[in-house]
């Protein structure tokens, strides 16, 4: 073994899984907090639940005794392994142990367990952090109830909250106070909550479909108070939704959201107390985009979902992951869709899949949505395990039917309520309400890689009959080289020459079936014969985006027709990106061969005639007038060429915008905004129709139109939309714009993280210089979560043009970023690297540099595990 693999982390193993060998009746928790020394005190009643040691967790903590029902446990009985676990040698069947520790929470930049923000006091725990709170089995598989204690200064600390309910609270004669929680839900550590500080509440109230009266809040800083309305109009209308939908109430006296401004991601669903990152609780028209607004809504849906897809029934080990991601995706997916136009919500989120899982899933840390290995399970909170995790949802919801589904929901939920169980028991209890064999669909859990599906038809005249067949096959990803295929529910439907839907009549079948059908592709290949089939048809495939596959062998011309005819919104938006995509690679080869670039009319005629129709649903012009993002192109070659993707995108922007210039500008003036800002479906579709057209009359010239904007707007949705284009401009308005918007916005981070974002996915040429420019701004702070990813996430993500100089200045950068902050903050620092993996889709000589960067990382002493993980399994 060479040195290298004998440092190596330890990768944990799904097949590894062994039942906990001690259970936690109850567990009495007692917080004396303080910033620099808090101490922990825990009470955990334990009983034999299997065989082996008393193992307990334990991360950085400092114990300051040990008692077994009562009586200290001698030092000779404690054993500490390296990674701060702690083992209780010879230890009975049953018992009570009680444990006290001492923790710094204003040390911990980790921002995993308890830190302090701003003097007040927050907890991360999900995935393994509340062992850096105690000694405790912090796996999802030990629930238990718990009761808490805190303990505070009453002046510095007025506001003491964890999970579950009051109970009691009261002052102390040293001008502390103390308050208690009771949780009647058991639950896993992960869930645990604390929040303590100086706070204030925005309040409102919900009654249950039973009855129960619940107490809501939003817990902010003060002088935020006013920004809380949309994410406390988003809650009620959440918890209706899954009342309604899914017949699941809410089961507490209180549901408590605090905000937070350092957090690793975006929201945490802890039992009672979600904790949330300001970004999406906080917004207000002057500070918020509609983008912004539409995040808060998922957000807050997605947390409150997990209420029961997570809380109230757990995954077993983390492995599960998806059994509540991909299921609360799902869920919050569907409560979006219906709160506005469904098919533009479907859109988006397939825009998204694309944009970020399948180029995880072509990339080295491709795995499955249930993955075999992880060394850092931080590391598998990924696009796979969320969003094509909640395409399986979706697939088996397509695959059975709405009324089955729910079936099988209730099932689920009735089955396994307060348990801890893997993802066989969703999808058993979805074929047992269905009475459909779905096995097989444990091969979308299983196996990573997108799958590609080909089309081929032909179509006999004299037997007016039509075949369609369909192939599918799974590229291999690291450590699976050969798959299995899939079933794939392929909805479709056949238009006839003028648009026409048809009817239509497989071989076998008795009568023919109007509108959508499905189809379901289990094998590697078949064929599907229709009858009666008049004239040859055009075939309108994956309706809905009916499974997440690439679905290749649709004609241009096809694709052409689709785009205005076909019924099924969703195809007729993708018919016209892929038609666009197809266009604009070929574009990209040409540019490669140094050839001069032309202009296709029929896109022109696309812009033209999506204008024309934009009155009926502004949000779905919008969508249908982007073209394909410059990731999404580069995804499609076997070798991108980022900087070429770029100029054709630029030059396509530009001849569109001079060409449709005249009814851009119409649109664009019969878009202003009249009377008070709303942020209702078609309010947003309009603002971000008329901001598509200012895009596209910039990129013909007209930057004055942008600086126009800036200077009227009164959102921030046109003011960021005006500039950021005016940013990638050399207009005389665009610096003075840029420091304006600094003096207004700098005190406020959120909007401040703006204006770093827009400036690190610049075009211009000095994009580079000014983003580490940026670094050295004093309102730069890479321990600020959100900072960080506003720039050099924004940068290494949002501007692929930059980041794949050809000097691998880019490259360096994020490098030495995720150098400087994995001491700092290991988990944001490992989850940072993910653009440095995708070398496969580059050139040689920058994959070099990449993979040059990551072996440079790989080299710095005392990595942490997560980001040691990221490098490594990068280079594969
Ligand atoms: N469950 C959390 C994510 C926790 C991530 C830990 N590294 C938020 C969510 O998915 O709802
Ligand atoms: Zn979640």
């Amino acid at each position: 073994m060479d040195t290298q693999q004998e440092l190596a982390p330890r990768s944990i193993q799904r097949g590894d899984y062994r039942p906990p060998a001690y259970g936690i009746d109850t567990v009495e928790l007692d917080f004396q907090l303080d910033a620099a020394a808090t101490v922990v005190t825990a009470k955990l009643a334990l009983r034999r639940a299997a065989e082996g040691p008393l193992r307990l967790d334990g991360d950085g903590l400092t114990l300051v005794e040990a008692r077994w029902d009562g009586v200290a446990i001698p030092p000779e009985r404690l054993s500490f392994g390296t990674d701060g676990a702690l083992t209780i040698l010879e230890a009975p069947d049953a018992g009570l142990l009680e444990t006290v520790v001492r923790i710094a929470p204003e040390r911990n930049t980790e921002l995993s367990g308890l830190y302090t923000s701003g003097g007040n006091f927050y907890t991360q725990c999900e995935a393994e952090g509340f062992r850096r709170i105690t000694f405790f089995p912090d796996r999802p598989d030990v629930m238990t109830r718990f009761t808490v204690t805190l303990t505070a200064d009453k002046a510095k600390v007025p506001v003491l909250l964890s999970n579950g309910n009051p109970d009691g609270a009261g002052d102390l004669p040293d001008g502390r106070h103390w308050a208690r929680w009771v949780d009647p839900h058991p639950k896993p550590s992960y869930l645990f909550a604390l929040v303590a500080g100086d706070l204030v509440a925005v309040r409102d109230r919900f009654t249950t479909a039973s009855g129960r009266e619940v107490a809501l809040n939003i817990w902010v800083r003060r002088g935020d108070e006013d920004r809380c309305a949309h994410a406390m109009d988003s809650l009620i209308r959440s918890m209706r939704w899954d009342e309604e939908v899914f017949g699941l109430e809410y089961d507490l006296d209180v549901f408590n959201i605090a905000a937070v401004s350092d957090f690793n991601m975006g929201a945490m669903e802890n039992k009672g107390l979600n904790v949330f990152n300001t970004k999406y609780v906080l917004a207000k028209p002057e500070t918020a985009t509609d983008g912004d607004y539409q995040g808060i809504e998922t957000v807050i849906a997605h947390e409150y979902f997990h209420n029961w897809t997570g809380n109230r029934v757990t995954c077993r080990d983390w492995f599960q992951l998806s059994l509540k991601e991909g299921l609360t995706v799902f869920r919050d997916q569907e409560f979006s869709a219906d709160q506005g136009s469904r098919a533009v919500k479907r859109i988006r989120d397939v825009r998204g899949l694309r944009a970020a899982q399948f180029p995880e899933d072509a990339g080295p840390m491709a795995h499955p949505v249930r993955p075999d290995s992880y060394i850092e399970i931080d590391n598998f909170y990924t696009p796979t395990v969320y969003q094509k995790g909640a395409e399986v949802v979706r697939l088996l919801h397509t695959r059975i039917g709405a009324a089955a589904f729910r079936r099988g929901m209730d099932l689920y939920i009735a089955r396994n309520d307060n348990r801890a169980v893997t993802i066989e028991e969703f999808v058993g209890a979805m074929q047992e309400a269905s009475g459909i064999d779905l096995s097989a669909f444990m091969g979308w859990y299983d196996q990573a890689g997108t799958p590609e599906l080909l089309a081929e038809d032909s179509y006999d005249a004299e037997a007016k009959r039509w075949t369609l067949t369909l192939r599918q096959s799974i590229p291999p990803t690291p450590g699976q080289e050969t798959k299995h295929p899939v079933p794939i529910p392929v909805a479709m439907g056949l238009l006839d020459g003028s648009g026409g839907e048809l009817a239509t009549r497989l071989a076998g079948e008795n009568a023919a079936e109007p509108g959508t059908r499905l189809l379901l592709l289990e094998q590697a290949e078949q064929r599907f014969v229709f009858e009666d089939v008049a004239a040859p048809p055009t075939p309108s495939l994956l309706r809905g985006f009916s499974a997440p596959v690439r679905l290749k062998g649709i004609s241009p011309e096809r694709l052409r027709f689709l785009a205005v005819h076909d019924t099924d919104p969703f195809v007729r938006w993708e018919s016209g990106l892929q038609y666009a995509a197809g266009l604009m690679l070929g574009m990209v080869a040409a540019r490669q061969r140094g050839e001069a670039p032309g202009f296709d009319e029929a896109l022109a005629e696309a812009v033209l005639a999506t204008l024309r129709g934009a009155e009926a649903d502004p949000a779905f012009a919008a969508e249908a007038l982007a073209l394909p993002g410059e990731g999404f192109l580069a995804d499609q070659m076997e070798i991108a060429d980022p900087q070429a993707i770029h100029q054709v995108r630029q030059h396509l922007r530009r001849e569109i915008g001079r060409r449709c210039g005249a009814e851009l500008r119409a649109c664009y003036a019969s878009l202003a905004e009249a009377g008070a800002y709303q942020v209702d479906g078609r309010s947003i579709g309009r603002r971000a129709l008329r901001n598509s057209c200012l895009a596209y009359l910039v990129a013909a010239g007209d930057a004055g139109l942008a600086a126009a904007q800036y200077e009227a707007a009164t959102n921030m949705t046109d003011t960021l939309a005006a500039l950021s284009l005016l940013v990638d401009t050399t207009h005389p308005a665009r610096d003075a714009a840029l420091e304006a918007f600094h003096a207004r916005w700098h005190g406020d981070e959120l909007v401040l993280d703006k204006w770093f974002s827009i400036q690190a996915m610049s075009a211009r040429p000095d994009a580079m210089e000014a983003v580490r420019a940026l670094q050295a701004h004093p309102d730069f702070d890479l321990r600020n979560p959100n900072r960080a990813r506003a720039l050099i996430g924004a940068f290494a993500s949002g501007n692929p043009q930059h980041f794949h100089a050809a000097d691998g200045t880019g490259y360096r950068f994020l490098a030495d970023a995720v150098i400087a902050l994995d001491p700092i903050n290991a988990s944001m620092a490992a989850r940072l690297i993910s653009p440095l993996g995708m070398w496969r889709r580059q050139a040689p000589a920058r994959a070099a540099l990449m993979r040059r960067e990551l072996r440079r990382i790989l080299e710095v002493p005392k990595l942490s595990k997560g980001t040691f993980e990221k490098a490594s399994k990068g280079l594969l």
